[in-house]
């Protein structure tokens, strides 16, 4: 996969030894937990993304520490930033900006694979890292999950469907989210939301991810039992994403 020789390079320029030495890298992480429980907040993921596979651009002029420190004034309740490239233009550099803007916990939106990119994420700011059961066996993410928790991380799982959440409830994941989006046709479904919803632990935080373009979805999701919401198109496709969600909350 074009994700692990991209890794291997990453590797060979900056071992991982180097990444423990990195001023961030010994910085205690927020709690993504509390910060979605906190009533004073809203329970959304805000999140940073210029462009997508399905999309192409979304928005190449906002930047990343404008938005977020919008996102954060608006009560989001953390920020999710893309260091995807080749997908969604997005880069290490952003993570490490978006650290330097804001005292909410921050989502590295990645396609992890090896272990590697999650003392990466430690290392340039990020609390929280997205584990994406779809890509990963069930060994891979009891083991990244662990490996996490113990660097202080907090661990997000994402799911699309019952085989996935059934086969990965880990005691060191920390929340559940389900991508509302088909990763493969990129269609999107709410129903995937709700049809999983009763099958998640109540130990774990309950995310919907993607698709979400009106607050009356919210309602409708956070009366059914969801905590959190990820968000990113509806407020970045917009000339002024900050703005879009002072609305989009009001
Ligand atoms: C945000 P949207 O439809 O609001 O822009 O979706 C987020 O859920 C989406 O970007 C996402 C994603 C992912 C991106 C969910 N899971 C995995 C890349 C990889």
């Amino acid at each position: 996969e074009r994700k692990r020789i991209e890794v291997e390079k990453a590797k060979a320029l900056v071992p991982s030894e180097d990444l423990l030495n990195y001023p961030y890298f010994s910085v205690a992480c927020l709690s993504l937990r509390e910060s979605i429980l906190d009533p004073e907040k809203t329970g959304i993921i805000a999140e940073y993304k210029r462009a997508s596979p399905s999309k192409g651009n979304i928005n190449s002029t906002a930047k990343v520490e404008d938005v977020v420190r919008a996102y954060e004034e608006a009560g989001a309740s953390a920020v999710s930033v893309l260091t995807d490239a080749d997908f969604f233009k997005g880069n290490l550099q952003d993570l490490s900006k978006a650290r330097e803007a804001i005292n909410i916990p921050i989502l590295r939106k990645e396609f992890i694979v090896d272990k590697y990119q999650i003392t990466e994420a430690k290392a340039y700011g990020a609390d929280v890292i997205l584990l994406i059961a779809a890509c990963l066996t069930r060994e891979e993410v009891q083991e990244f999950a662990a490996y996490a928790h113990q660097i202080g991380l907090n661990v997000l799982l994402e799911v699309h469907n019952e085989q996935e959440l059934l086969d990965n409830l880990f005691d060191d994941i920390d929340a559940i989210g389900v991508n509302n989006r088909n990763l493969k046709d990129f269609t999107v479904d709410l129903q995937h939301s709700y049809d999983l919803l009763d099958k998640i632990p109540s130990e774990y935080i309950k995310v919907s991810e993607s698709g979400i373009s009106d607050p009356k979805t919210i309602k409708a999701l956070k009366s059914a039992g969801f905590q959190s919401f990820l968000i990113g198109e509806n407020f970045m496709r917009t000339a002024d994403p900050g703005k879009a969600i002072k609305d989009f909350v009001r």
